[in-house]
């Protein structure tokens, strides 16, 4: 039996633990002091078993079944900003340092309704409960047809450079470690709507931080603010895939990302027929 077939969002979380549709009882409030805490301090909200485990194992054989759908994509022609480099900055300069993205995408569309991820991304009590980790309320799933929800599969040699996101907040959960490699690297808030701080970015481009590695802990939530916080992921090593699903969120309706990314993380810009329903 699929786990889909018979479980609720709700019943992949470890609601005891995290009790996000109850954050006005004594626990709720406590949870969220804590995300709160862990984000402003180190730019990431991190909830370790935040998905049960049968959820985890639920996820990771419907990603093993989806992978041969995915896109390859495998780029050493952006920038940190998603952007093709650019020559009116001086050598060296961040917007002309090109990063190497390895990995296979599958894009929103290709994932069925009836998979738990999608079930969960759909579902307003996490959208809600995002929001309250963010303080940021109201808050959107992005409304880009291929990257509000990816699936991703990283393998031996895959990587993802230093970048931003084009979505104001990414929420990642970890499914599938692999065996060495394919850590999260962040150097939280490093630029600002305002102020781009090259010099920072600079920085961190060559190896001296300031960052931060996460472990990768299948189960673990990660609520992070993409678009401002410069991070990676670390090369994956051996033979077990990385599998992470992506949720995208912004504080504004109707975002979107560029043609350009679309072509490179998708293959394509606009979404194919329905996904299967199973
Ligand atoms: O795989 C991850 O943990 C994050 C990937 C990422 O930063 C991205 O796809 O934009
Ligand atoms: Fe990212």
């Amino acid at each position: 039996m699929r786990f889909s077939d018979a479980a609720a969002p709700a019943d992949l979380i470890d609601l005891a633990r995290y009790p996000l549709t109850d954050l006005d009882s004594v626990a709720g409030r406590a949870l969220l002091a804590e995300a709160h805490r862990s984000r402003t301090g180190r730019g990431v909200a991190i909830l370790p078993g935040f998905l049960r485990p049968e959820a985890v194992e639920a996820m990771a054989k419907d990603t093993a079944a989806l992978v041969p759908r995915a896109y390859r994509e495998d780029v050493a022609a952006g920038t940190p900003y998603l952007e093709l480099p650019d020559e009116s900055f001086p050598a060296g300069h961040p917007r002309r340092r090109v990063i190497r993205s390895a990995t296979w995408v599958l894009a929103y569309d290709l994932i069925p309704h009836g998979s738990p991820i999608r079930a969960l991304y759909e579902w307003e009590p996490l959208m809600a409960f995002i929001a309250a980790v963010l303080e940021r309320d109201p808050l959107y799933r992005f409304s880009d047809p291929l990257g509000a929800l990816n699936l991703t599969s990283m393998v031996e040699g895959d990587v993802q450079g230093w970048h931003y996101d084009s979505t104001d907040f990414v929420v990642s959960i970890a499914i599938q470690a692999p065996r060495g490699g394919g850590l999260f690297e962040c150097a939280p808030r490093i630029r600002s709507q305002t102020e781009e701080h090259y010099d920072a970015v600079a920085r961190v481009l060559s190896g001296e931080g300031p960052s931060e590695v996460f472990p990768f802990t299948p189960g673990t939530m990660m609520v992070f603010e993409g678009r401002h916080s410069l991070h990676r992921v670390t090369p994956v090593v051996d033979d077990v895939p990385r599998y992470v699903a992506l949720l995208a969120y912004d504080t504004k309706p109707g975002s979107d990302s560029s043609d350009l990314l679309k072509r490179v993380r998708y293959g394509r810009t606009q979404p194919i027929a329905p996904a299967p329903t199973d």
